[in-house]
């Protein structure tokens, strides 16, 4: 299978999240990437498709703040990293600040996510990586792996949150439809629910959003994710959300995944991208599932044995000693 990774995405390295009323060390971190390309070995560089496919999905304003907001935040005589800490939720007027702390809170879902002056290079690589995945695809590969860091389910039109700033899924599966494909399915089985991808297609009936993650009652993102969420107008159930509560293990997991697998099935996609966190591993510092580095396979298998072509991008897993062992053992389903 190929795969593709560009090392300027290991540059974004912010220092310190918000954690429990905390900072702790960024658990996203550069890390994470050179042991998963360690132990896959061949990866290719993605070629440059520019910004056209991430403009396709991502609000003109919310990329040019990831692209100037830490020049703008050093400027204003900030030593740290960008990090927002008001957030607009009240919405009373469409007002149109540009101070960079009401920019952070007007592009930010949370507070762990930090900008640095490398972020937005970072970035633009991973979504080329997606990008020359579904060129592969395109060139004939049944599967094609994306080793997208920073990750992107939690990115929307216009808001970073998660860990994520650009939807490396939703680019891949707007440019598909862009070059022709009539109908793409996004699997999401990372520990969280995808909630930037999830509001990207929501109204859209011809890409299909299932996700298999924490209950968001008990998880992170909370708000979304929820099994009565299922999409609105020409998207109205085209998103399935299927929340297991925490401790679940391969048996629980697997047949959610075979529900999900019959309701792409009856959407006849012409391309079935899955957003893979190996964070639902039974030992992730911060999840809380109890998948074992060897179920990666089967879990692969069952969504290989369906026949669609599949691009896979990379979303969370944070236990690194194990990180590159579950992604290997994962795309030898394929
Ligand atoms: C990203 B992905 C405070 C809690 C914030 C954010 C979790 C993002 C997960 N540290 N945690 O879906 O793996
Ligand atoms: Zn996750």
């Amino acid at each position: 299978m190929r795969g593709f990774f560009d090392p300027r995405q290991l540059a974004h390295a912010p220092a310190k999240e918000l954690h429990n009323g905390g900072f702790v060390d960024y658990a996203e971190k550069p890390l994470r990437a050179e042991i998963v390309s360690a132990a896959l070995g061949s990866l290719d560089r993605p070629a440059d498709h520019g910004e056209a496919p991430i403009l396709a999905v991502h609000d003109a304003g919310y990329v040019d703040f990831l692209k100037t907001a830490p020049e703008r935040w050093a400027a204003a005589g900030r030593p740290g990293d960008v990090m927002g800490y008001i957030w607009p939720i009240v919405r009373r007027r469409p007002l149109r600040l540009d101070r960079i702390d009401a920019l952070a809170g007007q592009y930010s879902l949370d507070a762990s996510t930090p900008l640095t002056a490398d972020t937005w290079g970072a970035a633009y690589w991973s979504a080329q990586s997606v990008l020359s995945a579904l060129d592969a695809i395109n060139d004939g590969e049944r599967a094609a792996f994306a080793l997208c860091r920073p990750p992107g389910h939690h990115a929307g039109r216009d808001y970073l949150g998660g860990y994520c700033h650009l939807n490396t899924a939703a680019i891949a599966a707007q440019a598909a439809i862009d070059g022709g494909m009539k109908r793409v399915a996004i699997l999401d089985i990372d520990y969280h629910h995808g909630n930037g991808t999830q509001d990207i297609f929501w109204t859209r009936g011809d890409v299909f959003y299932a996700s298999i993650h924490a209950d968001p009652a008990t998880d992170y993102p909370f708000y979304w994710g929820h099994a009565d969420e299922v999409g609105e107008g020409a998207g109205a159930g085209t998103t399935l959300n299927l929340p297991l509560p925490q401790g679940t293990g391969l048996d629980t997991f697997r047949a959610a995944q075979s529900k999900a697998l019959a309701a792409i099935a009856a959407f006849a996609p012409d391309l079935a991208i899955v957003s893979f966190g190996a964070d639902t591993y039974v030992d992730d510092p911060i999840s809380g599932f109890a998948i074992r580095t060897e179920d990666y396979t089967g879990l692969a298998r069952d969504i290989a044995g369906c026949g669609w072509p599949v691009l896979i991008a990379m979303e969370g897993g944070y236990a690194v000693d194990a990180l590159g062992a579950n992604v290997a053992s994962f795309l030898a389903g394929f």
